[in-house]
């Protein structure tokens, strides 16, 4: 392995406050690893904005309205088009109107932003967001 690199960074005292308070609830004994952690999920998440050849995988979590005329079809249509990147989905009824579906996704960085584009920008979805880290 290679061997561990000191660095000093400057935080607003609020921030460190903040982070310090989270990391400690969760039982982190030492603010490096807390630290270490936090960069290395950072880099994770968007690592996948620039490779987008790379093999990743993920979940998107997208909140509609069932209501919306035509969206439930639409969006099945738009899954079945993309079969290859989902590997399963998970739907939850929120409530009269709500919907929430988890989509696991595999595959090519760019196919994956194509199907969470496509998913986002109908009407009816509310609130659309992906996890996806490279692999
Ligand atoms: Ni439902």
């Amino acid at each position: 392995m290679s061997k561990i690199v000191r660095v000093g960074v400057t935080f607003p005292p609020d921030l460190l406050k903040d982070f310090d308070e989270i990391t400690g609830k969760m039982g982190y004994e030492s603010r490096s690893k807390a630290v270490q952690d936090a960069v290395r999920l950072y880099v994770s998440e968007r690592k996948w904005l620039q490779e987008e050849g790379a093999n990743q995988t993920g979940v998107i979590l997208m909140v509609y309205n069932h209501d919306t005329r035509n969206l439930e079809s639409d969006l099945t249509e738009s899954q079945h088009h993309h079969q290859e990147l989902i590997s399963s989905t998970m739907h939850i009824h929120l409530g009269e109107h709500d919907c929430l579906e988890v989509i696991a996704v595999k595959g090519k960085g760019s196919e994956i932003r194509h199907l969470s584009d496509d998913l986002a920008t109908r009407r009816g979805v509310k609130i659309l967001k992906s996890m996806i880290v490279s692999v």
